[in-house]
């Protein structure tokens, strides 16, 4: 049976269980997508409709794939535009498929700008269907990609879609994804060293939750009984409630990576970046890596002894040598667990006070606060922004489930907090969806509300409005790092609950600390009939958090 390109790719996604691509339009297989009965969330630009895509494979943890389209081909406008959302995903790490139209063969050289060298720096695969009966090896292999080894979005480049194949000759079988376990040996060594620590940590990342490891996490946790840090993007992998829990960010932080000897990393590529920690001293500890990527060995840090496998296996392999070798008892729990709680209520204790705060403009802790207590902490899902929404909510928000919190941004590129709630509120239908933002991040966003109208997605879109970019600025404590940048129009000069509010949002104002709470028990009640919301909260300055090891207060 002969079939075009676009048609076998769009039956092939759903063999592969997609049940929708996001997109901005022009992409040549999207008529297919229409004809073959896969819906399509239209956004309102490219870079959202990779943002959508790729922040429904994180939020699911890689279990759904997200897949996008947008143009390419000669005029590659949409790629272009597209490119800040796949850099995003590629640097961050996000298992999703991006597919756009290729260069037609017999056209390539006739752009400035060269797809397939710009591609390839932002995919762990770029894919150019040169033939058209490939269009089962290459979707193979694409999801062989997404679903094993370490997650990176895939793109793949059609460049004519109407040319056709014999869909019998080659026919697909969807693709399981693979893990690997790791070596006995260093199995062992790492337990001789875990055990042999007097205060070991763990430190987890996002490949715990790629990994479906939160389970495996918290058993090894207990059993070894170390204190537990989590990066910002694996934030909520290891239940926030749990005594030893240190936190993401904060005094905390600093103080228990200061005083290990031994960090169990998982998960992670120990990459310090701009939103993450710069381990203390680490030539004079003893670093055991979990990773699944062993080109993260020795990378930054020098690695003591490696783990090489899914975090899942690993996590177990480690735990069941850990109890083979101490009867079952682990290591002794001495006093850690009051320890860590005392240091993490310290720790939290002047962001707790301000979350009671009556002053005005509202202070943004109150906002989180009140929010923490109007939601169900086991079934919402709340982001950030990037800025200091991101810097005060991965200090203080309390995250019960993976994923309630999704933290992102090795790069920040702002405005993806719509794209997550958007993909959250997909991925996860009766769970309340929160973005939290400042005015940079709904600048960026405002074209892309009319799509939560349009797809009655009750997503809720909090703005901490406070008329500029607070950390960069004068601020309150300090002279700012980008006093003549920071000043935007605040709510002083416009009121954008009535733009908002012009497009069909439900919105409010509130300027008094007591309304919070009923302002957000009304967005949450319009959402659960499908209608979306914006809350625009007078606030004041206060670029106050936790801040990264090992990096000055920027
Ligand atoms: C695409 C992109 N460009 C630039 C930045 C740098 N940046 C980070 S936060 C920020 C401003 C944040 O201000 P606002 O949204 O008002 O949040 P506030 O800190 O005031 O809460 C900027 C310009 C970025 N993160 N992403
Ligand atoms: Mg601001």
């Amino acid at each position: 049976m002969a079939i075009d390109v676009a048609t076998g790719i769009a039956r092939i996604l759903k063999q592969e269980g997609v049940e929708w691509v996001s997109t901005f339009p022009v992409c040549r297989v999207n008529n297919a997508l229409g004809r073959e009965g896969v819906p399509m969330l239209m956004m309102r630009d490219d870079r959202y409709a990779v943002a959508v895509a790729d922040a429904f494979s994180r939020i699911t943890g890689g279990t759904r794939i997200g897949v996008c389209t947008f143009q390419g081909g000669v005029n590659a406008a949409g790629m272009q535009y597209a490119y800040a959302g796949l850099a995003q995903a590629y640097e961050d790490g996000s298992p999703v498929l991006c597919i756009t139209d290729g260069v037609p063969i017999g056209s390539s050289g006739n752009s400035q700008f060269d797809v397939a060298s710009s591609m390839k720096t932002v995919s762990k695969w770029f894919g150019y269907l040169d033939k058209p009966e490939r269009v089962p090896e290459f979707m193979r292999r694409a999801f062989t990609m997404l679903r094993s080894g370490r997650p990176g979005p895939v793109i793949l480049a059609i460049p004519n879609a109407t040319a056709t194949y014999d869909e019998t000759a080659d026919p697909y079988r969807p693709v399981k994804g693979w893990k690997t376990a790791p070596d006995p040996a260093d199995v062992r060594a790492a337990v001789a060293m875990l055990l042999e620590a007097k205060n070991p940590l763990i430190y987890a990342g996002e490949g715990v939750v790629y990994a479906g490891a939160s389970e495996e996490l918290k058993a090894l946790a207990e059993l070894v009984n170390a204190p537990v840090i989590t990066t910002l993007k694996a934030k909520g992998v290891f239940p926030e409630s749990h005594p030893l829990f240190v936190g993401v960010r904060g005094d905390q932080v600093a103080r228990y990576f200061d005083k290990s000897d031994v960090i169990l990393a998982v998960g992670s590529s120990l990459s310090p970046g701009r939103f993450s920690h710069r381990i203390p001293d680490a030539v004079k500890k003893t670093i055991i890596h979990c990773t699944v990527d062993e080109l993260h060995v020795n990378k930054i840090y020098p690695t003591a002894h490696a783990v090489i496998g899914d975090a899942r296996l690993c996590l177990a392999a480690l735990r069941k040598e850990v109890s083979d070798r101490t009867s079952g008892a682990g290591r002794p729990a001495s006093n850690l667990a009051p320890e860590v709680k005392a240091a993490r209520d310290e720790g939290l204790a002047r962001y707790r006070q301000v979350m009671g705060s009556d002053e005005k403009p509202i202070n943004p802790y109150r906002v989180y606060g009140d929010l923490m207590k109007v939601i169900d902490l086991r079934n919402s899902f709340v982001t950030h922004e990037s800025g200091n929404t991101r810097d005060q909510l991965s200090t203080v928000f309390d995250t019960l489930i993976p994923r309630g919190f999704l933290g992102w941004g090795n790069v920040s590129t702002l405005g993806f907090s719509l794209g997550a709630a958007i993909a959250a509120k997909k991925a996860f239908p009766s769970r309340t969806s929160v973005a939290v933002t400042g005015e940079a991040g709904l600048g960026y966003m405002l074209g892309n509300l009319e799509v939560l109208l349009r797809e009655k997605l009750g997503v809720t879109v909090v703005h901490i409005s406070n008329g500029g970019f607070a950390g960069y600025g004068p601020g309150f404590w300090g002279p700012g790092h980008d006093p003549f940048t920071h000043s935007v129009m605040g709510p002083e000069d416009v009121d954008m609950s009535k733009v908002i509010g012009a497009l069909g949002l439900h919105t409010e104002r509130v300027r008094e600390p007591a309304d919070i709470i009923p302002a957000l028990q009304r967005a949450l009640a319009v959402n659960a009939s499908g209608q979306p919301a914006y809350i625009e909260f007078v606030c004041c300055q206060y670029p106050v958090y936790g801040q990264w090891v090992g990096r000055s207060a920027e």
